[in-house]
């Protein structure tokens, strides 16, 4: 009897919803019918005609049936996102502000969800138009909305399909404005060319104690083509390095007053991997923030370029840091052999790991990547003497004990005779534009690269600088530096440097 009372009630259930589909199916005869796994409800407006609907001032309560359809594009599974996600449709997007965490949960980057907005305020954060469940009665004159409830968010946020597409629409920054009904706010935009700037290499995603505002900017116009990339420090990828390359972002765009800014889902939406903007002869600045050791391999020198703070310099002396040098081919990104014997600073493969005859081919296809040189001698276009491998470091605040270590290389060792020797230093100088530098002592206490036969070395240098520089609060300047002209004659070395570690206590 149980069970067939229950068979009754289920077959009452299955009669109903046939019903309620035929009359959803006559009320959908012009519409799309539902994708797989749809509830059975449709959207009635745009996300771009509601918005409309706010201009300024306090929230606008939303009191008709208005439903919005939207593919969430920005959730906050990487905790970039806090108490908010953001939706968008064909026509634009907009932030639901909701109470609780781990929304991903429930409402995943690329689901579909529907929204019935009646009941809810349409307001604004600063120019950026968001829907809540209330008036943020302190802000009210601002637009400020409340979170939804968590008890509420059922009602009114119905559940789609999974995995729906989000195609990043391309743009460029002068597209994104910062006007109320801008089309592109809450969506996935995509910047193509764009790379963190010089100044924001050497740092995290985001501050210690404070979400992270840093500048991204393309090879051309910088007064133009730069926005602010903002992460929050409760954000998983917080503390990572940002990306050192050049290429695509994808984000969603947002403003805060005047200030146009991208939020990012996690660090997979920057894809830096392209050679950097060719200012090839250095920037930024070495931050010895982390724990000692600061180590640079070189090996990504094809295609990030000069590792922040790293810089290369001609007609360099005692008294004068050195101009930009002139980098061959005018960046890092094809490997040059080792007994390539033009004039420049040069991408090099280590000599670790190869020998002094290993060929062309070989050299070109190590991982294991040097910063080289080559001089000529030409000095009028930066040839011999005054090459130097230079590295700016941000401070030594709090830091003592500050110790250089360097694979100081001599890599061309071909030819049948020998020929010219480079003799380095190691010296350093405080200060913007300083005009003594320090020289100091290294081990071994002779440093040279050398060409010709049996030349081929890579030699461990260590440089201690004492208590001369600890706990200095301005830039320091730290040069490998060729002071003198070479010695013999013939052909000058191809001179490599490798695996600098800054060490300190
Ligand atoms: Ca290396």
């Amino acid at each position: 009897m149980q069970l067939n009372l229950k068979n009754k009630w289920i077959s009452r259930g299955a009669l109903l919803l046939t019903a309620g589909l035929f009359i959803i199916s006559c009320q959908k005869k012009f519409t799309e019918p539902p994708l797989p796994g749809e509830p059975g409800i449709v959207a009635n407006t745009s996300i771009k005609d509601v918005k409309a609907r706010y201009t300024s001032g306090v929230p606008v309560a939303i009191t008709d049936d208005a439903v919005i359809e939207g593919v969430v594009s920005c959730d906050d599974k990487s905790g970039n996102y806090y108490q908010q996600i953001a939706i968008q449709d064909s026509t634009g997007g907009v932030l639901l502000r909701l109470a609780g965490s781990n929304h991903f949960n429930n409402y995943p980057v690329g689901r579909k969800l529907y929204v019935k907005l009646k009941g809810l305020y349409l307001g604004q954060y600063n120019g950026t138009l968001q829907f809540g469940g209330g008036v943020d009665t302190p802000y009210i004159n601002q637009g400020g909305v409340t979170l939804l409830a968590a008890n509420l968010q059922d009602q009114h946020i119905i559940k789609g399909a999974l995995n729906q597409p989000l195609v990043p629409k391309l743009v460029t920054v002068s597209q994104l404005t910062t006007s109320l009904q801008d089309k592109y706010v809450s969506t996935l935009i995509k910047l193509a060319g764009y790379e963190f700037s010089s100044a924001d290499r050497s740092k995290a995603y985001a501050d210690d104690a404070a979400s992270g505002n840093r500048i991204i900017q393309d090879c051309s116009n910088l007064a133009a083509n730069k926005i602010t990339l903002r992460s929050s420090n409760y954000s998983n990828f917080a503390t990572l390095p940002v990306s050192q390359g050049n290429g695509e972002i994808i984000a969603v765009y947002s403003f805060f007053g005047s200030t146009k800014q991208l939020t990012i889902r996690d660090t997979t939406d920057v894809r830096f991997n392209n050679p950097r903007c060719p200012t090839a002869s250095g920037d930024g600045q070495i931050s010895l923030s982390g724990s000692s050791p600061f180590v640079i391999n070189f090996d990504n020198i094809g295609t990030a370029g000069l590792p922040a703070g790293v810089y290369v310099k001609q007609e360099a002396s005692s008294g004068f840091i050195g101009n930009e040098a002139t980098v061959y081919n005018t960046n890092f990104n094809t490997p040059t052999a080792w007994n390539q014997t033009s004039l420049g600073f040069k991408n090099f493969a280590s000599a670790t790991g190869l020998a002094f005859n290993s060929s062309s081919t070989v050299q070109n296809a190590s991982t294991n990547r040097a910063l080289g040189a080559r001089q000529t001698g030409t000095a009028s276009v930066g040839g011999d003497p005054g090459y130097a491998f230079a590295f700016q470091l941000a401070n030594t605040s709090g830091k003592s004990n500050l110790q250089l270590e360097f694979l100081l290389q001599s890599l061309d060792g071909s030819g049948s005779s020998a020929g010219r020797t480079t003799t380095w230093k190691v010296d350093y100088a405080i200060g913007d534009n300083p005009v003594s530098f320090t020289t100091l002592t290294t081990s071994p206490a002779t440093l040279s690269t050398s060409f010709g036969p049996g030349m081929f070395a890579s030699t461990p240098v260590t440089v201690s600088f004492g208590s001369a520089l600890n706990n200095i609060s301005q830039k320091i300047w730290i040069r490998i530096v060729a002071l003198g002209n070479t010695t013999g004659s013939g052909n000058r070395p191809s001179t490599g440097i490798d695996d600098v570690k800054f060490s300190w206590n």
